[in-house]
């Protein structure tokens, strides 16, 4: 983390590159427009001034003149669309494989949790060279997860899950901002992200406390203190109240109103807070809403016990060979460790 003055943050990701490029060409592109029109300006003003001897009977039509700009800034205009929906793109897909960490800020800290349960606040540690995907959602009012050496931005957002995916290539402390004004104490809403070596990070995140239960564990607890089970249980002899939510992660699901929705992490934090907003097909409406009975955080301990419970993989796309929207081979339990 430099303190001293900088005209540009550190570039630490391979997304600071190709935003960086995107960025400074533009600018240059600009800048260049901007030098020319104004020259243009400058010397047509004094080439046409009053009484000047010149010929002043070649008038352009104001047609020929919009018709020629159009054409002449119409490739431009597109390469810089194409090119910005590349680097666009590449912001939003997060990578396979990537290493899961939750994010929950509140007024006014960042809270992170990692996949084996390691807890963090305001200082996240990370390692070089992989791909890190963070869900996010907050707990109270919107925050931005702002990294500027990273080059990402994204807003945090009360009630659904927003994500955002970076890998860090210099080891070394970088500054983490909110960016979105978010109450009495945002501008100290701040926070350090520290890359590690991966030998150094797999050291670090061995050294969970006794408090930082793994969230699939947390969210069993929860799962059995809430009396889920009572309603959702497998298999049992009388038919059960709820659907069961073995392998349920992924899975489309049919609903009373006749469509059909996938059971993404959208889906089930829905079905837990308000459950009559789509019930399954074949179940009635009986489920009690638990909104304000769980903290986020709690919601994303029990996403993590059930998608334990096994999923279906997303159907590939048309490409892979298999009809869209089949699902696929159900993979054991323990996807979140999988993703590790
Ligand atoms: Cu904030």
């Amino acid at each position: 983390m430099n303190t001293e003055f900088q005209l540009f943050p550190d570039a630490a990701s391979t997304t600071a590159r190709p935003v960086d490029q995107l960025y400074l060409s533009l600018v240059a592109f600009s800048a260049a427009m901007s030098i020319f029109v104004a020259a243009l300006v400058i010397y047509l003003a004094i080439k046409y001034r009053r009484n000047n001897d010149v010929d002043r009977t070649q008038r352009p039509t104001h047609a020929s003149t919009e018709i020629t700009w159009m054409l002449l800034s119409l490739p431009v205009l597109v390469f810089i669309f194409i090119w910005g929906a590349k680097v666009c793109f590449f912001l939003l897909r997060s990578p396979d494989g990537a290493m899961p960490i939750t994010v929950v800020p509140k007024q006014w800290m960042w809270k992170f949790q990692h996949a084996n349960g390691r807890r963090e606040i305001d200082t996240l540690h990370i390692p070089v060279g992989q791909p890190v995907r963070l869900t996010m959602v907050s707990q109270d009012v919107i925050h931005s997860f702002f990294v500027p050496a990273f080059r990402i931005k994204r807003d945090v957002l009360p009630g659904r899950y927003t994500d955002v995916w970076f890998e860090a290539t210099e080891p070394g402390q970088y500054r983490l901002y909110c960016a979105e004004y978010c109450g009495t104490n945002h501008s100290r809403m701040v926070g350090k992200i520290v890359a590690m070596t991966p030998g150094d990070f797999a050291a670090w995140l061995s050294g969970a406390s006794g408090d930082d239960e793994p969230p699939q564990v947390a969210g069993e607890k929860l799962f059995e203190q809430l009396q889920c089970a009572s309603c959702h249980r497998a298999g049992g002899d009388a038919p059960a109240r709820g659907p069961s939510l073995e392998q349920i992660y992924q899975r489309p699901q049919p609903l009373a109103s006749g469509e059909t929705v996938v059971a993404d992490d959208a889906y089930l934090r829905e079905s837990i807070l308000r459950p009559a907003a789509k019930v399954v097909a074949g179940y009635q409406p009986i489920m009690p809403t638990y909104e304000g009975q769980i903290s986020e955080e709690g919601v994303i301990q029990l996403l993590a016990y059930i998608k334990s419970l096994g999923s279906v993989e997303p159907a590939p796309p048309a490409a892979a060979g298999t009809p869209t929207g089949e699902a696929t081979v159900p993979q054991g339990a323990g996807r979140l460790e999988d993703q590790r």
